[in-house]
């Protein structure tokens, strides 16, 4: 049998519907950083001008969300996350990211699954600035995994040696979260 497209259970949403706790960040563009800390020999922080100034990558990706849609085809613009560690320079010790968003949602993930090349903070969206709506002005985006790891709105990416749960992973959504083993509920 040939690989469908789009993991089980899913279907493909032409729109690219939201999804959140209900609140958007208010963002004010001299105040807004990115903070990247923790269990690095090179702690970092970038300005709005100093984040975009990064080198750019652009990857084209379907995205999940595990209540069961599928945009097909994402255009997402920004900055690979191996550029940032390897700016960082993760201590040996570390195995895991603590990631807080503007509006207090956090998620973490594994540095194995960060380190994949199609996993970027973005700024931009089918070749526009990324909606506010979704994220913008910088969110992470983690194709391999269903939509709870993609962060919008980042403002923190905390190394640690330890691996601990955020929002949803605390209330009884995976870990681990692949879409294409139906990998929703821990
Ligand atoms: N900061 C923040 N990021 C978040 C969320 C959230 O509530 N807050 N929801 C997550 C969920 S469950 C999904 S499916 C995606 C949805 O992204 P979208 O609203 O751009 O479609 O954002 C993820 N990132
Ligand atoms: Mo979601």
């Amino acid at each position: 049998m040939p690989e469908p497209r789009i993991p089980p259970g899913q279907s493909v949403s032409k729109r690219f519907p939201r999804l959140d706790l209900g609140v958007i960040p208010t963002v004010v563009p001299d105040k807004w950083d990115l903070r990247v800390a923790g269990s690095v020999e090179n702690p970092l922080r970038f300005n709005l001008p100093e984040f975009h100034a990064l080198p750019k990558v652009s990857v084209t990706r379907d995205f999940s969300c595990v209540t069961g849609w599928t945009r097909l085809d994402c255009v997402w613009e920004g900055v690979a996350f191996q550029t940032l560690a390897a700016m960082a320079k993760p201590k040996p010790s570390a195995t895991s990211v603590w990631i807080e968003c503007g509006e207090g949602y956090t998620t973490s993930l594994r540095l194995e699954d960060l380190m994949r090349d199609d996993v970027l903070l973005a700024y931009g969206f089918d070749g526009k600035p990324l909606p506010d709506e979704h994220g913008g002005p910088v969110r992470l985006i983690v194709p391999r995994k269903y939509g709870w790891k993609s962060a919008k709105w980042v403002r923190l990416l905390d190394f640690r040696d330890r691996h601990d749960l955020g929002f949803w992973e605390v209330r009884g959504y995976s870990d681990t979260a692949d879409p294409w083993t139906e990998d929703r509920y821990s």
